[in-house]
């Protein structure tokens, strides 16, 4: 069943465009990428029991694909906090800005594609959760 997500966050069906020599998943607009990409990273090797994450954005939106292994997502937009696992490829969880992330229990063999909207920037961030939830109220 599909889990209930927080406002400003959705779930993202990514077509496998498969045959008979394996799968490949294509990231664009026209697949459902709501923005135009202006980054992408990926998060590997996640040392066991360490969690991730642990804000919000301003106003980042980001697409996040477990394109192997999974983790623990949660999200909270400061009303409402769910927790799903994130652990198919093709499944794109977008998460938009003010919204609370927290990634946990990483397998050892995830990689976590995260595509975003802007260049990093550390202004962007909000890291004390009682300011996000002051910010997320008013
Ligand atoms: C998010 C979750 C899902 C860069 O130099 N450029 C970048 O684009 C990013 C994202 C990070 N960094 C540097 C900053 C730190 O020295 O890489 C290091 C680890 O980044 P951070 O601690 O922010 O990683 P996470 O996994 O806690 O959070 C990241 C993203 O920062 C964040 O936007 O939503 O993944």
């Amino acid at each position: 069943m599909e889990p209930s997500l927080p406002a400003r966050c959705r779930l993202l069906p990514l077509r496998i465009r498969g045959d008979s020599r394996g799968s490949l998943i294509a990231l664009e607009k026209a697949t459902g990428v709501p923005f135009d990409v202006a980054r992408a990273y990926f998060i590997f090797d996640t040392r066991e029991g360490v969690s991730r994450g642990c804000h919000a954005h301003h106003r980042l939106n980001q697409l996040a694909v477990a394109v192997h292994g999974g983790c623990t997502m949660i999200l909270d937009d400061g009303e409402m906090r769910e927790t799903f696992r994130l652990a198919s490829p093709d499944q794109g969880l977008l998460i938009g800005p003010m919204v609370w992330r927290e990634m946990h229990d990483f397998t050892p063999d995830c990689v976590l594609l995260v595509l975003a909207d802007a260049p990093y920037d550390t202004d962007d961030y909000i890291f004390d959760y009682e300011e996000f939830r002051r910010l997320a109220g008013s």
